[in-house]
């Protein structure tokens, strides 16, 4: 049984699972006031949970493409009294941040079980910030900064660039003493990737495993990608695509999704788990 040890709580892996997506910056809570930040974050993920997440992911940073920085401080005061919030919801929780400053403030609070980073510990301080925990740690790939990245995207073979990168990741984090039950790594679709790098990536997903040997987490929900595939401009209207990609990750060896459409991701898993014992 392949197990990932995540802070409280230790996940198998040899079933996939849902990491559910809980925004926390201000536009995410355009409720019209019905219920304060606080509220609505628990009631989300109170939902999230009873939809089938295994994993909660809690983010106050815009990492998107073209997106503005926030300061540190800001990024604190979104994500630590939500995390407050949630730490007893009995499923482990994810913060997905890259900077050292706001891990090691969730750290200290005791209610975070995965450091989720799109920099994969690139911050300074932040290999020796995660080592010093007992959290899992996902290491995800991106060339460049969100608010370029997209930009003028080149690899020569993406698929292997991306493994070898995160290869060197996994390595420094094993050398730092964070052991390999503790690592995730996800190849950053849509971060510093075009359509056909994204594609190329979908499609050697098991060559990425293969290069780095960790378990893989894909992130494709509602992405880019997925609009300039069907033609949706609106990202919450693309959940058939987003369902697809997430089964087709499932098929490439993916043992997380991340997803916003947390039941209905379920269920394309719930179908292909009960398909597992009839193929090869
Ligand atoms: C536009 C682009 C909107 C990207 C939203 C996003 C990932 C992540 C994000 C991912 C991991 C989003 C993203 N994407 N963390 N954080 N993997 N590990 O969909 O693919 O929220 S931000």
């Amino acid at each position: 049984m392949q197990l990932l040890q995540c802070g409280r709580y230790k996940l198998d892996l040899s079933r996939p699972m849902i990491m559910g997506i809980l925004n926390v910056t201000p536009d995410s809570f355009s409720d019209g006031g019905r219920y304060n930040t606080l509220d609505t974050a628990l009631q989300r993920a109170q939902a999230m949970l009873a939809d089938g997440a295994a994993i909660l992911d809690i983010g106050g940073e815009s990492t998107r493409p073209g997106a503005p920085e926030v300061s540190v401080q800001e990024e604190m005061d979104r994500v630590l009294p939500v995390l407050e919030k949630l730490k007893d919801i009995g499923a482990p929780l994810s913060l997905d941040t890259r900077r050292t400053a706001v891990m090691q403030a969730a750290l200290q609070l005791g209610a975070v079980d995965l450091i989720n980073d799109v920099s994969a510990l690139e911050d300074q301080g932040a290999v020796e910030a995660v080592a010093a925990s007992q959290v899992a740690l996902c290491l995800m790939h991106k060339q460049g900064n969100p608010d370029t990245m997209q930009q003028a995207p080149a690899y020569e073979d993406v698929v292997e660039e991306v493994g070898q990168y995160l290869l060197r990741r996994v390595q420094l984090c094993l050398d730092a003493g964070i052991a390999a039950e503790r690592l995730l790594i996800d190849p950053g679709f849509g971060f510093g990737k075009t359509l056909e790098h994204n594609l190329q990536l979908l499609a050697g997903l098991q060559r990425i495993e293969a290069i780095s040997g960790m378990p893989l987490l894909v992130g494709l929900s509602r992405k880019s990608m997925l609009g300039a595939i069907t033609g949706e401009a609106i990202p919450s209207e693309r959940l058939g695509a987003s369902v697809a990609v997430a089964l087709l990750s499932l098929q490439g060896g993916a043992k997380i999704v991340r997803v916003h459409d947390v039941k209905a991701s379920r269920q394309a898993l719930e179908v292909w788990a009960a398909l597992q014992p009839y193929t090869a």
